[in-house]
């Protein structure tokens, strides 16, 4: 009926906890400032600034895109493809306000984006939307779940929906059995180079964020 279609969130997904999202924030900035501290990062820094000699401030040059998450279906209030499909399965109604653990694996940062890759379980793959890697990449044929994410911060003028393009990108160069150049081993993990201003932290202890499966609304 009409409440149905006026019921529909603009995203469903996992909304990590308000504690966790500080931890994993103040984590993210810890990253920031090591990488641009590095020689390493320093040598390819044009990826950034379009100029060799300019500095640039990490912290500022991704913007908080407000209250941290991983993104499982867009449904755009409904006009996207498949939201209604989605929103009917029993499984989402059953895990609807449910609390589960995120793992977190890695961190990518690119010239567009800083998101933290999370690696789904059995039981969380189960809520992930078919056809949103084919959406992404359509050249390629990634596992479901390879799109998930959160984002942690956008270059300016870049919307979020950017994370998990950039995220797909680097996991199809890793289905190519490229390991990205070793950079070097930092307090939180080991630090690869991709190229084309892609930096890839492996943690090495992945995080654990506790988070509820909903939607939301705007
Ligand atoms: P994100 O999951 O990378 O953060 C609201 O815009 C939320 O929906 C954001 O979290 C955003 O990206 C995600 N989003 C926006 N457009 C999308 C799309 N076309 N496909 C998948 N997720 C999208």
């Amino acid at each position: 009926g009409q409440l149905e279609e006026v019921s529909m969130p603009l995203f469903f997904g996992w909304f990590l906890c308000p504690a966790f999202q500080d931890k994993l924030r103040s984590m993210a900035k810890d990253f920031l400032k090591t990488l641009q501290g590095l020689e390493a990062f320093k040598e390819h820094l044009s990826d950034f600034t379009g100029e060799a000699e300019k500095e640039v401030d990490l912290e500022q040059y991704f913007q908080d895109k407000g209250m941290l998450h991983c993104t499982t279906k867009f449904c755009d209030y409904g006009k996207a493809d498949g939201s209604k499909e989605y929103a009917e399965q029993q499984i989402v109604k059953d895990r609807y306000g449910s609390m589960s653990e995120l793992k977190l694996s890695t961190l990518v940062l690119t010239p567009r984006t800083l998101g933290a890759r999370v690696s789904l379980t059995e039981d969380q793959l189960r809520l992930w939307p078919a056809g949103v890697e084919k959406e992404g990449a359509p050249e390629a044929d990634l596992p479901p779940g390879s799109r998930a994410h959160i984002t942690l911060g956008c270059a300016e003028g870049v919307e979020p929906v950017q994370t998990g393009l950039d995220l797909l990108e680097l996991v199809l160069l890793q289905q190519q059995g490229q390991e990205g150049e070793r950079a070097q081993d930092l307090d939180l993990g080991s630090l690869a180079y991709y190229g084309k201003g892609v930096w890839v932290l492996s943690l090495h202890e992945p995080g654990l964020a506790p988070a509820c499966f909903c939607s939301y609304y705007g």
